[in-house]
């Protein structure tokens, strides 16, 4: 049996928006291994995003079409595919929308790299307008259908921001005195690092005033960095292979200190390694997702936020661990990033626990995907993509250039 998952309580028909991407996939197969009925709609532009980045998973990802005839061979579940850009796409979203009545959907559909955000103005601009208006576009086509669609948004433990404000983040909302004495509970002030938390922050602001305009059911998951690779559900068939993202702008930190230590390559810890992020494991986010699922906001409820995450770690730290556990050097690289050096991080995932998530630590597991995913792909990295590429401003840039 895998520990955490329960059957839900009804059936339910769910859309999983970007559900060929690195979290979308498993979770999709997660929800149809539950006896969810699962559609995805993809328009593969992390694919493409590839392309351009001349760059790969080191993980050899099949086809939509391919993925899907051997997850229907293993578990003689159906998933729909449908091909389209959510943001540019209004209408064959409405269509979907109206069409499907879905009991939730679940929206993974950004572009979530805050490297790749920050590489120059396309980027930074094609960040803003995916982002912005996928969202905005799901709510409104949810808003004229008149249906009461449950939206589980992906968002990010960044909107909080890195600074040092010392005390426990909680979960979305904060008690405040404004001037004059006021008593309100606000959102959390919001304080993103990259152009592309920028978007998450915008996203909230477009949830509120949904809410609160249309009465529409809304979870917002606040998600810490998520590492590992495959879920029991992916690992059905080396074709249900989830994707694997290593490099300098993709690749997030954890996973790419697994694929440096497998390829021998000294771990490129930035600066001095002080920064403390929040960290799930890929199998918890699908599990956590099935959780927001079975239990949705009430009608007229404000906006639900989880933190969804399992344990905080230093960067340096991290690096340590995975020295320790396989020999490898590790490198103080300059920060592209412009972040705190140095931050505390304390967050609260109470409901989460209180709902039965019992999370996957970082013990569990790392060397397996050190031997099991990273080593066993060596071969198909392309160590050229490992140094960061992105820059958050021109003087960083210089400066990191005229280290090399
Ligand atoms: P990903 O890039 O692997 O997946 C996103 C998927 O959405 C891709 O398959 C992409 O093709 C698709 N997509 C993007 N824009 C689209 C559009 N306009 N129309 C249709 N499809 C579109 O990213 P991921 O790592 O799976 O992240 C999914 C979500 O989870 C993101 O919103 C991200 O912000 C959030 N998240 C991810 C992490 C992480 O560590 N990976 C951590 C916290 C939060
Ligand atoms: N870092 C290194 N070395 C590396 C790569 C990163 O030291 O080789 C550092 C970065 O400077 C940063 C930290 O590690 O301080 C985390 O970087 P990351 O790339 O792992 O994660 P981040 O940019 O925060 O983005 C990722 C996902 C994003 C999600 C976010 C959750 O790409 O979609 O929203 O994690 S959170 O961190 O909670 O904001």
């Amino acid at each position: 049996g895998t520990n955490g998952m329960f059957t839900p309580s009804e059936k339910k028909k769910v859309i999983v928006l970007g559900g060929d991407g690195f979290c979308g996939w498993p979770t999709a197969l997660y929800l149809s291994e539950i006896g969810h009925d699962v559609i995805i709609v993809d328009n593969l532009s992390r694919r493409a995003i590839d392309l351009e980045l001349e760059c790969d998973s080191l993980t050899p990802i099949q086809s939509m079409g391919e993925r899907l005839k051997v997850w229907k061979q293993v578990s003689g579940k159906e998933i729909p595919f449908h091909f389209f850009d959510v943001a540019k796409s209004y209408e064959l979203l409405r269509e979907l929308i109206a069409r499907e009545k879905p009991d939730a959907v679940v929206h993974f559909a950004e572009q979530r790299a805050a490297p790749y955000s920050m590489k120059g103005p396309y980027q930074k601009k094609y960040t803003i307008d995916n982002n912005v208006n996928g969202t905005h576009n799901l709510l409104c086509a949810i808003v004229e259908s008149g249906l009461d669609v449950h939206v589980v948004h992906l968002g990010t433990m960044g909107v909080y921001g890195y600074g040092t404000s010392g005390g426990e983040i909680p979960e979305g909302y904060i008690d405040v005195t404004l001037p004059g004495g006021r008593e309100s509970n606000i959102l959390h002030p919001m304080s993103p690092g990259s152009v592309y938390h920028m978007t998450k922050c915008l996203d909230q602001l477009l949830f509120q005033f949904y809410q609160r305009n249309d009465e529409l059911r809304i979870t917002d998951l606040h998600q810490g960095i998520v590492w590992g690779t495959n879920t029991p559900w992916t690992k059905k068939d080396e074709r249900l292979i989830n994707r694997f993202d290593y490099d300098s702008d993709y690749g997030t930190v954890l996973n790419r200190f697994l694929m440096q230590a497998a390829m021998g390559y000294p771990l490129t810890v930035y600066g001095t390694g002080g920064q403390t992020r929040a960290f799930i494991h890929i199998e918890d986010t699908a599990k956590c997702i099935g959780l927001a699922i079975e239990n949705p906001p009430k009608s007229g409820d404000r906006v639900e936020i989880f933190n969804q995450i399992a344990e905080t770690h230093r960067v340096r730290d991290l690096a340590k661990i995975i020295a320790d556990l396989t020999g490898c050097e590790v490198k103080s690289v300059n920060n592209p990033r412009k972040e705190a050096a140095e931050n505390e991080l304390e967050v609260s995932n109470k409901k989460f626990r209180s709902l039965g998530y019992e999370p996957i630590s970082l013990g569990t597991g790392l060397l397996e995907e050190v031997t099991q995913v990273a080593d066993k792909y060596k071969d198909r990295c392309d160590v050229d993509k490992i140094m960061p590429s992105s820059f958050w401003n021109k003087k960083i840039e210089e400066q990191c250039t005229d280290d090399v």
